[in-house]
């Protein structure tokens, strides 16, 4: 088996890279871990910035996103009782964000890719990497009871923060830059109509809260949660009466219950390997990087990653120019960069850190008062959270 760009892992930066590259002439293959069921159904990320909602409509990839994909102004932020809205258009030149599951954009990618004919292998295994320092890789792996090996150009490593592709770059060249937090994510999705018409964001004495949603018809909603937290150990009462109490304040407002559809844990951490190439390897989303949720920023730097390669796979195939490849990495890390700190910052504005004193407290408050009352600081919330453009 031969092809020019072979992918790794057939997440938001793997899928939409094939599909970029298909549409360029470029030929890929793709290979999955899992089932189509399974990463059509994972439920994760739900924000779109509106780069990422032009990519995917400008690739031919955004009908359903355009009917079915809930376009937002603004988030709250709740803190001392009260709700603060931020609104976006005002203050990035007419900028919104798109609510739309990241499963319906897997599924919206998986799609068109099984439409074009192009070969997507799900349920691969004993993904084996070799030659990304010379002119002639290959991956080995083991697919349908066989063994195969594909020989290709350049390998896109878009398996997310567990895949074997990082691990291919030898520590003496990878740099290393991490924080984990001291708490967690507990999510769930509920069947309940959205109680209100975009994100809350609450801080509160015991702890953070987010209020989502995916569709007219479900909710999302997370609390934060001990780093070491079971799902399991929070019943669907438990789980109302946490949010109730944190999202509570002067207007009454509290989320609209229903059936919990899913409930799962998530750690929080910040992490960049860099550089993201190495000889004809190149890492691109959560394989190079996480962020925490709080900035909803982890599947757009995915879709932008696939948006940077692409366009020097382009350029490398047209024309044989080399530069985009070489400066793929510092391009692809200036948006890395600033999302990890809009992240970092979001997550240390909004949740309650175990042992934090007094001082600490206080500081948070007199931040959180002056981004809602400060045009400056919430033109600077406005602009990241919707998506620098640098
Ligand atoms: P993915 O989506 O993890 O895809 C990697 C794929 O590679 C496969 N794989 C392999 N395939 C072949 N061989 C191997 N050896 C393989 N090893 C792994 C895996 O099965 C998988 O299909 O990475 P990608 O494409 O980089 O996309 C990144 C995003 O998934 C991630 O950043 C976001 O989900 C993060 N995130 C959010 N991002 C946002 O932009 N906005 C949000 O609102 C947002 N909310 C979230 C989030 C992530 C969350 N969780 C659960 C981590 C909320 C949550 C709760
Ligand atoms: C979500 O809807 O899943 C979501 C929204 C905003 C975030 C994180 C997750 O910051």
């Amino acid at each position: 088996m031969r092809t020019q760009v072979a992918i790794v892992g057939a997440g938001p930066a793997g899928l939409m890279l094939g599909h970029l590259l298909q549409r360029a002439g470029i030929d890929t293959v793709v290979l999955e871990a899992r089932s189509r069921p399974y990463i059509e159904q994972r439920v994760r990320a739900g924000v779109l910035e509106q780069g990422s909602v032009d990519l995917l409509v400008g690739a031919g990839v955004g009908d359903r996103l355009q009917r079915e994909g809930l376009v937002h102004d603004g988030i709250e932020l709740r803190f001392d009782r009260r709700g603060h809205r931020i609104d976006f258009p005002s203050l990035t030149q007419g900028r919104r964000i798109t609510v739309y599951g990241q499963q319906e954009v897997v599924k919206d990618l998986v799609a068109a890719r099984i439409a074009s004919g192009a070969p997507l292998h799900f349920e691969v295994s004993d993904v084996r990497i070799a030659g990304v320092e010379g002119d002639s890789p290959s991956i080995r792996f083991r697919h349908a009871g066989g063994e195969e090996t594909l020989a290709c150009d350049f390998i896109a490593g878009c398996d997310g923060f567990h895949g074997v592709c990082r691990g291919v770059i030898p520590a003496s060249v990878l740099t290393v830059h991490e924080r984990t937090y001291p708490f967690a994510w507990l999510g769930i999705l509920a069947n309940a109509a959205p109680a209100h018409d975009e994100l809350i964001y609450a801080h509160h004495e015991r702890g953070f809260a987010l209020f989502s949603m995916r569709s007219p018809t479900v909710t999302r909603l997370y609390l934060q949660v001990p780093p070491d937290e079971e799902a399991h150990a929070w019943s669907d009462d438990r789980i109302w009466a946490e949010l109730r109490r944190r999202f509570q304040g002067e207007d009454g407002w509290a989320p609209h219950e229903g059936p919990v559809l899913e409930k799962g844990v998530t750690g929080m951490r910040s992490f960049v390997a860099e550089p993201m190439r190495f000889g004809r390897l190149f890492l691109l989303g959560d394989a190079a990087h996480i962020v925490p949720p709080t900035g909803a920023k982890g599947m757009n730097l995915a879709l932008g990653d696939a948006r940077v390669l692409a366009e020097a796979l382009q350029a490398f195939y047209g024309s044989g120019d080399k530069e985009g490849l070489d400066g793929y990495s510092e391009r692809a890390l200036a948006r890395v960069w600033r999302a990890e700190h809009f992240s970092w910052w979001m997550t240390s504005m909004l949740h309650r850190f175990p042992g934090d004193d007094s001082f600490h407290h206080r500081l948070q408050m007199s931040q959180l008062r002056y981004v809602v009352a400060s045009r400056a600081a919430a033109t600077s919330l406005a602009e990241n959270y919707v998506g620098w453009q640098g």
